[in-house]
């Protein structure tokens, strides 16, 4: 496939190649990204590209839907299996989306709404002002405890028995904690909320039995495809029967169309792989790498959020350091290290310039990275941020990198080699 665009487009395929290039030639970091295998690509960019089904398998608005009603079903039950959940929507185009549909399946406009605050971890649509969802509702943001870093249950009861919201969405983006989603779910019931988890990040772990799953105390589960369960860029709902009505009306008509089935398909796909043994080590192995990671970066010194991690993710809170978040995660890049810059609890630089780091272990995990090159990467960090303004140095970090990669190559998956940089 990737030979015809060649011939086809020429400057698409160039750039692509780059991007092919830049992914196996850098360590990334980025706790939401991953690497697909190539089967999941390839399903991905199938002729199921080329239909519409909107309405849902036996009931569409479109006829031809012969073979996309067997492979929506399919990734249902695939879905239903692998999280044991009575009922799957694998329509959402992104988790986004999933999570307002969440909400509008149980809850109307101007009703209360109650999640993390962005700046603690949360995600934007889990009620943050800027964000619909945060228009919308009624939003009440509890926070993480500051000396902690963890959640505080007895603010999230208070808040809970004040506001009496509909919804209450446990579930994170930057929170590097097990989360105790029986609690949430006790706390809802407790004031007569709907409780929503959003385990977007944690998916992949959460099907390797490594976290607990939520589905037992929730009334939805929302989550992404493309992070730790490794599928294509997607989102997906899991529910009771008693909600499996309102959740599909809220996803179509209420807020989508058509489904994106080339999608669907390659979210089937991954769910295969992540029903296997392999897929278990996989998700044990990115909680053992991010658990190296971080004792290497103690051991520097670095300040930790929660002063460590539980799942893949690790937020660094660089002000011991007097780097700011930005000016790092841009030294890093320069020395092919990808993270992203992160506010942390209660910062008090703005969100554009943050004093944290969040960095994650799910892409280094696919390409077979173990705790030693964990622990290396540490090491490289570690010496951008003692040479932040020495770009010799940082240069040096990049050369190093790229034979890491190099020993590493990320397997199953389209790599043109790239003239320009030995990949
Ligand atoms: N913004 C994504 C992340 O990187 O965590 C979540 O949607």
């Amino acid at each position: 496939m990737i030979t015809a665009l060649e011939q086809y487009d020429p400057q698409i395929y160039e750039l692509i190649r780059q991007e092919a290039a830049r992914q196996s030639g850098s360590i990334r970091l980025i706790p939401s990204e991953n690497y697909v295998s190539r089967a999941v690509m390839l399903a991905s960019g199938s002729c199921l590209t080329n239909k519409y089904a909107e309405g849902y398998p036996g009931r569409r608005y479109y006829e031809g839907q012969q073979v996309t009603d067997l492979i929506e079903r399919m990734a249902q039950q695939r879905a239903t299996k692998l999280f044991k959940a009575d009922h799957a929507n694998v329509q959402p185009y992104s988790g986004s989306v999933a999570n307002l549909a969440a909400y509008l399946a149980l809850a109307k406009p101007g009703d209360t709404i109650m999640g993390l605050a962005l700046p603690h971890g949360g995600h934007l649509t889990h009620g943050w002002c800027v964000s619909i969802t945060g228009k919308m509702f009624n939003s009440v943001q509890y926070t993480v405890n500051p000396d902690t870093g963890r959640f505080d249950f007895d603010q999230i009861e208070k808040l809970a028995k004040k506001h009496k919201p509909k919804i209450i969405i446990s579930g994170a983006t930057a929170y590097p904690r097990e989360i105790d989603f029986e609690v949430f779910g006790q706390i809802a019931k407790s004031v007569g909320a709907y409780h929503v988890s959003d385990i977007a990040h944690i998916a992949g772990l959460v099907v390797a039995g490594i976290h607990k799953s939520p589905v037992a105390y929730s009334d939805i589960v929302s989550t992404t495809t493309h992070k730790t369960l490794r599928g294509p860029r997607g989102g997906m709902l899991l529910c009771k029967n008693e909600h499996s009505q309102n959740v599909d009306k809220a996803v179509f008509p209420g807020l989508q169309g058509g489904p994106h089935l080339h999608t669907i398909t390659a979210v089937a796909v991954a769910m295969a792989e992540a029903d296997t043994p392999e897929f278990i080590a996989y998700a044990k192995q990115i909680v053992k790498n991010a658990k190296a990671l971080a004792e290497k970066l103690l051991e520097y010194g670095f300040n930790l959020i929660s002063g460590g991690t539980d799942n893949h993710l690790i937020l660094i809170d660089l002000r011991n350091k007097n780097v700011p978040g930005k000016k790092l995660a841009k030294a890093l890049d320069r020395a092919r290290i990808v993270t992203n810059y992160n506010t942390i609890p209660n910062d008090p630089a703005p969100p554009f310039n943050p004093s944290g780091l969040r960095i994650g272990t799910p892409a280094i995990t696919t390409r077979g990275m173990k705790e030693e090159q964990a622990e290396q990467i540490a090491d490289f960090i570690n010496e951008v941020v003692e040479n932040i303004d020495n770009e010799s140095a940082i240069e040096q970090v990049g050369k190093e990198v790229l034979l890491l990669c190099s020993q590493f190559p990320v397997p199953d998956h389209f790599i043109i080699p790239n003239k320009n940089n030995g990949i």
